[in-house]
């Protein structure tokens, strides 16, 4: 099989590497010469465990390359961003998928497969994109068979989720269906789970909509219990205790592109009805503002002047500051301009990223945790020394050891 994915980012990237390593002859698209340049080269343009060592086996196989034009092929993969619009329900842009699909259509042929990764609002496949490929004389079903399968893995665990999770495949059509669980039989191991494209679209938005609204439970969980003085994180262990409650972890707030992005297609779609899914978003999108408060409250205590944020991205152990509420509070603290703000996180490369943690933390009033990497579970409480007041908020509740001449605070004991 020959196979060309459009997009080599987070998703597209990965699912190419892991179908050239299956034997399939892979070009993957991409619009950014500097991406198509590193890769070529051998190198890949972001972090994720053991991609790179992937990369390399594909290299050396030679069943990938990296182009800046699609090519024919047997089967096509859409994989590139889907962000909200910025209009007044942040509904979802369609722009670079559509403009994906107009880039293959002149290496269509009759028989070929197309498939839409990327996360889209519920019917855009039938609303949007068939008519593009109608109006360009192709019959769906017949001569081009087109297909939704959403992207479901976890960024951290892609190349390991890609095999081994269940996949959906919603066809336009059941021959569309077949045609595209074919494509990801070459190395899924999950179930593969055959459906039509509108219920593969909203299925996937409720996955991550589920886990959105559940955030929220739980970052409303830690306000309430603040205020009465309890505390949240032993409340979260407890309840868990039950057989059937699960509560999700409070923290700074919901980043990332899909989490921080996805419900709002559905409220998008249906704003009358979509009620609590919104509401879910409000709650999420207020953390940020609701850890400078407290950051302030503690740095007021102590007069202090310095901040120390530890991690700026959107989740532990990845380099993505998008959509991310450590970015948030970082850019919140420095346009107060209440005190000197400094940023400190290993997976982030940027000269405004202080390297050195000494240095970081040097004459500081407070480190801020705001990401869960693996950097901050133990903490090297010498190197921490340099502060001028010892205090940690750790919102991600993610430091295991103590000192007794550091105060650690987090969202069980914010009250005290
Ligand atoms: N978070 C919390 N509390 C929690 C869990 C997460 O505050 O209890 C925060 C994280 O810190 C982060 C955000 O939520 O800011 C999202 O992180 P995540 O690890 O839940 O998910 P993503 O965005 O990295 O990936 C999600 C996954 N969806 C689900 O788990 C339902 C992944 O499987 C999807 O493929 C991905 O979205 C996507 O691309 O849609």
């Amino acid at each position: 099989m020959k196979l060309c994915t459009v997009g080599l980012g987070y998703i597209g990237l990965p699912t190419s590497i892991m179908f050239a390593k299956h034997d399939v002859e892979v070009t993957g698209v991409d619009i950014s010469p500097r991406v198509i340049e590193s890769l070529n080269n051998g190198k890949i343009h972001l972090e994720e465990p053991g991609l790179q060592e992937a990369l390399n086996e594909v290299i050396a196989k030679g069943t990938f390359k990296a182009a800046l034009q699609p090519e024919k092929a047997d089967a096509f993969i859409v994989a590139v961003p889907t962000p909200n619009n910025n209009d007044e329900n942040k509904s979802c842009d369609l722009s670079y998928v559509l403009s994906a699909v107009n880039m293959v259509i002149p290496h269509l042929e009759k028989g070929n497969v197309l498939i839409v990764e990327s996360t889209i609002a519920p019917r855009s496949m039938d609303d949007y994109v068939k008519p593009v490929l109608e109006a360009a004389g192709y019959e769906i079903g017949k001569d081009i068979f087109l297909v939704h399968c959403p992207e479901r893995v976890l960024p951290g665990q892609i190349l390991h989720e890609l095999v081994h999770n269940n996949r959906i495949v919603g066809g336009m059509t059941p021959n569309c269906t077949e045609a595209g669980a074919m494509v990801y039989s070459t190395f899924v191991k999950g179930e593969i789970i055959k459906t039509d494209a509108k219920t593969a679209e909203m299925s996937k938005l409720m996955e991550n909509t589920f886990r959105d609204v559940n955030i929220a439970l739980a970052n409303e969980l830690a306000k309430v219990c603040n205020e009465l003085e309890i505390n949240a994180l032993e409340v979260v262990e407890m309840a868990n205790k039950h057989p059937r409650v699960n509560l999700h972890t409070p923290g700074p707030g919901v980043g990332g592109h899909c989490l921080a992005v996805d419900p709002y297609f559905i409220v998008a779609k249906a704003p009358k009805t979509a009620q609590l899914i919104n509401l879910a978003r409000t709650i999420n999108t207020s953390m940020p503002h609701y850890v400078v408060e407290n950051a302030n409250k503690l740095m007021q205590k102590v007069d202090g002047k310095i901040i120390t944020v530890f991690g700026l991205t959107y989740k532990g152990n990845v380099d993505d500051i998008r959509e991310s509420p450590a970015m948030e509070i970082y850019d919140i603290l420095k346009a107060e301009g209440k005190y000197e703000v400094r940023a400190f996180d290993p997976h982030v490369e940027q000269e405004w990223v202080v390297s050195d943690i000494k240095d970081a933390v040097q004459n500081s009033d407070l480190v801020l945790i705001l990401s869960d990497h693996n950097e901050f579970k133990e903490l090297n409480w010498d190197e921490l020394n340099g502060m001028s007041t010892k205090q940690i908020f750790d919102t991600k509740n993610i430091v295991t050891n103590r000192s007794d001449n550091f105060s650690y605070i987090n969202y069980g004991n914010l009250h005290v």
